[in-house]
């Protein structure tokens, strides 16, 4: 008897897979296609336990689904553009390419290790020029369409090192990470895509996507942030016309003053000169300071006056115009009309400056008077003071006070209705070397002119100087930069910036199928029938922008004509997070807080080692600072993939946060270990020369506990094909394997063909979720082809069926004891059996029955004369 050696197995396995293509996306039109797909990870060079569970859930269900006879379309691939690989150029004088590779090489390593069914001929890296060079014809499509533009936008500047930041190269502080500056905001020319004119699109079709949870849907629609007001025209008295947006246009009759932004276009002229040296220092702090805190509803507002005055259309009334950093450029018009007496932050705003405060909605109960009130009345009422709308309820439907409002401003030419949206347009262009280059050339004649798509890819050139200096490291670059004009042929000098890599993530899961294609960026027909993605996993971290990109661009392609369907991912599942253990001290704040749970001597009394605090337990996301993290090696080298694949799976459900447990681990390794017992044991016994076939006799011919182990078997199947089929509920999936493994290990029918199925059922189960030890043990049976080959096994639901009930016996509705009967019983005979058993003798005994209720199947229930 041999011992489970998972160390030995697994690599077994793995190699034989791989070497017979059993992995492939089988291309098969007969069969239904499926596209399982995990968000494709950064390559930063070591798996985490985040990815473990990420990948084993996309991997049980391709395997699943295979068994069902699909082709199953499951691909990997790497993230590789970004930040770390040139941070790491920097630091240590690697080249950006040669440590993504390295990093590729390693992860690669450890994803075969888990035993994850990829199909590897299809992996991508989006670093690799012939990757990129789609993206950059992508990019070319875009500007086709007149979806790509340029236009000066703020970036991080860095003005001692002379270089652009990356958002994440910017500390809450507001300085640069590396030179410690404070950061400026500086205004470039940069790249955009045009995401806006999807709006309604992209918000509408969420409602396509009944597959996705509730909660990411709302905050792609929130990100999207569509309102709908108006918009209104007020003069000022210069004569320039001030345009504002709101949600709240019946409010009109009580703005008492107007906001600008401190960035509005038309402050040159509105400010008078007396309020110049007040304005332009306001201007400056605002500028120093981030949408973010400008925003926060907290703190006390600030503001200057202009000098100036508008009148106000409806009503003639002149009203001051203010700026202030609470009114953003980016937002509607980048001017409000300030309605105190019904907006909160106006409210605050004209207390602190004494500004006039006029009530247009009364509320029925509790008269509000505009001298008196200390907050704004934001909620129902009726209109007063205003005009045409007096009388009119407050609100935003039918016959209510907006839609009323916009109809009178529409018949008088006063404003128009007006849908607005918080989605900005994509700014796209990074000023970094580890990206893809921008394919565009600036030809002093020519103006800017696209790469034709027979000279891409633009390549990234390979002998860089990493100094962390200067706009762009590509900038420094002469011979790169400057290129003949496509056009004319003049000198003209290329793109510098490269592209944020959320583009290079917007089309991967396109190209998955049809990675190797070189002359196009994909076959339609290829991408037509794989897509949509049958199921996504990932991160809610990727909730809102790399769905919505990648939602965007598949709009955009579908629009362009190559492809054909509206939404990339039909499914979409996020996993929750991987937390260890961890303490915490209270008293202290920041990264010093955590205390690893190798420094706690005693955990039943947890002190911090330093200043002997005690300490909280606590279970938090797996992460260096927290020293809490299992690295996925460890387990595989303690227990193997299938142990620590079984153990994640049965842990939590996927979607919920799990907590590692090292006693949990033990306990699925026990469990695999007992089910390598239960075979040798069967194996030993059995005459393997003979070929492997499982015969089970008619039901007729069955013992009790052979039925009674046919139905534990099918139980199972049904049980676990459920849990698989809805919600991923491989939790429960992995329980009813150990309950079907129980049953075999306890049943006293050893020799029976029940047995025999039993046990090739509990292989055919184990498949997906413990593959290598499954296909080992399957082997050992007897049998030449992979369990992985097999198909999905079926219920027969004849053998559910129970030959006996359990049946309630009750006196006076109470439940006085069960029996088993026949589970054919009619009513008669239940009554009959209940009648006769011990219990209902004990109890009816002496008692005249007046009533006796039967609810077949259930329970007989005795109603006695008191
Ligand atoms: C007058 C008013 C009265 C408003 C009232 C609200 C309540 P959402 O729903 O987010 O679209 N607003 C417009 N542009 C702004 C900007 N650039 N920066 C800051 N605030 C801006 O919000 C629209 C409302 O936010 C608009 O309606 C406007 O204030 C303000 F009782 O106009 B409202
Ligand atoms: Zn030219």
């Amino acid at each position: 008897e041999s011992r489970y050696n998972p160390a030995a197995i697994e690599t077994k396995w793995q190699r034989v897979w791989a070497d017979q293509g059993l992995d492939r996306a089988d291309e098969d039109p007969t069969k239904p296609k499926y596209y399982a797909l995990s968000m494709f990870p950064y390559p930063s060079g070591n798996l985490h336990m985040g990815h473990v569970r990420n990948y084993t859930i996309t991997d049980v269900i391709s395997r699943v689904r295979r068994m069902q006879g699909c082709r199953v379309l499951h691909p990997m691939g790497w993230d590789a553009f970004g930040l770390p690989a040139e941070n790491a150029a920097i630091d240590r004088g690697i080249p950006p390419g040669q440590w993504t590779y390295q990093n590729i090489a390693q992860m690669k390593q450890q994803l075969k290790h888990l035993g994850l069914s990829y199909d590897w001929n299809r992996e991508v890296a989006t670093c690799a020029p012939d990757y990129y060079r789609w993206t950059q014809w992508i990019f070319l499509q875009f500007y086709g369409a007149g979806l790509a533009y340029q236009q000066e936008a703020a970036v991080n500047w860095d003005p001692v090192d002379q270089t652009v930041l990356a958002n994440e190269q910017v500390d809450s502080d507001g300085r640069s990470w590396r030179s410690g500056a404070k950061v400026e905001r500086k205004l470039l020319r940069q790249w955009f895509l045009k995401i806006t004119d999807y709006a309604e699109e992209l918000l509408q079709d969420l409602d396509k996507l009944p597959g996705w949870p509730e909660r990411v849907k709302t905050m792609q629609a929130n990100w999207i942030g569509k309102s709908t007001g108006a918009e209104v025209i007020f003069v000022a008295d210069t004569g320039d016309e001030i345009s504002v947006f709101t949600t709240r246009p019946d409010t009109l009759w009580g703005a008492t003053f107007m906001v600008l932004s401190p960035e509005h276009p038309l402050l040159a002229k509105l400010t008078t000169p007396a309020q110049a040296e007040a304005v332009k220092t306001y201007q400056q702090q605002a500028a120093a300071k981030s949408d973010m805190d400008r925003l926060a509803d907290d703190k006390e507002k600030t503001g200057v006056w202009t000098g100036s005055y508008a009148t106000n259309p409806v009503n003639g009334e002149k009203v001051p115009i203010w700026i202030a950093d609470y009114v953003l450029m980016g937002y509607g018009t980048g001017a409000i009309m300030a309605v105190p007496a019904h907006d909160q932050r106006d409210f605050e705003f004209a207390r602190q400056f004494g500004l006039s405060v006029k009530v247009v909605v009364q509320p029925d109960d509790q008269p509000l008077d505009g001298e008196t009130m200390t907050a704004a009345w934001p909620h129902d009422g009726r209109m007063v003071n205003s005009g045409p709308l007096d009388g009119v309820p407050a609100g935003k439907g039918d016959g209510e006070s907006v839609t009323t409002a916009i109809q009178w401003l529409e018949a008088n030419g006063k404003g128009q209705g007006q849908v607005n949206y918080r989605l900005r347009d994509w700014l796209i262009s990074r000023q970094r070397y580890w990206g893809v280059p921008i394919p565009m050339v600036h030809c002093p004649d020519c103006g800017t002119v696209p790469v034709p798509e027979e000279q891409l890819p633009v390549c990234l050139p390979e002998s860089v100087a990493f100094s962390g200096r200067g706009p762009s490291p590509l900038a420094t670059l002469e011979d790169w930069v400057n290129v003949p004009c496509p056009t004319c042929g003049a000198l003209a000098q290329r793109e510098t910036d490269t592209m944020d890599t959320f583009i290079d993530s917007s089309w991967y899961f396109l190209r998955y199928a049809d990675a190797r294609n070189q002359e196009r960026v994909f076959a339609s027909t290829k991408v037509n029938d794989w897509l949509p993605v049958d199921q996504y996993v990932g991160g809610i971290e990727h909730a809102i922008l790399h769905l919505l990109y990648s939602r965007f661009f598949t709009k955009v392609l579908r629009d362009r004509g190559l492809l054909n369907f509206d939404e990339p991912f039909q499914r979409l599942l996020t996993q929750g997070m991987v937390q260890g253990l961890t303490y915490m001290n209270p008293n202290k704040a920041g990264k010093d807080k955590w205390v690893p749970a190798h420094l706690v001597k005693d955990p039943d009394n947890p002190l911090d080692p330093d200043t002997g605090d005690p300490l909280e337990r606590l279970y938090a996301t797996m992460s260096k600072s927290k020293g809490n993290g299992v690295a996925p090696g460890d387990v595989l080298a303690k227990y193997g993939a299938d142990t620590a694949r079984m153990f994640i799976l049965f842990k939590a459900p996927p979607e919920k946060d799990l907590e590692w447990d090292d006693a949990d681990v033990e306990g699925q390794y026990r469990f695999l270990n007992r089910v390598w017992r239960l075979f040798t044991e069967f194996i030993d016994e059995r005459d393997t020369a003979s070929p492997w076939q499982v015969t089970v006799p008619p039901a007729a011919e069955l013992s009790k506990p052979e039925k009674e182990l046919r139905r534990a078997i099918h139980t199972a199947i049904k049980e676990i094909s459920a849990d698989i089929e809805g919600d991923y509920q491989f939790n429960t999936a992995v329980s009813e394997l150990m309950k079907l493994s129980n049953a075999l290990n306890d049943a006293p029918c050893k020799e029976s063909p029940v047995y025999a199925e039993g046990m090739q059922t509990l292989l055919l189960l184990l498949a997906p979720f413990a593959p290598h030890i499954a296909d080992e043990l399957w082997h050992q049976l007897g049998h030449d082809e992979s369990v992985h080959r097999q198909p999905w096994p079926q219920v027969d639901e004849t053998a559910l069926v129970a030959d006996e009930i359990t049946l309630v016996i009750q006196i006076m509705g109470k439940t006085r004891g069960t029996i088993e009967v026949p589970a054919e019983s009619d009513q008669a005979a239940l009554e009959q059996y209940a009648r006769e058993s011990e219990v209902a003798q004990r109890y009816l005994d002496g008692q005249t029955v007046k009533k006796v209720i039967v609810v077949p199947g259930k329970l007989v229930n005795f109603v006695v004369a008191k």
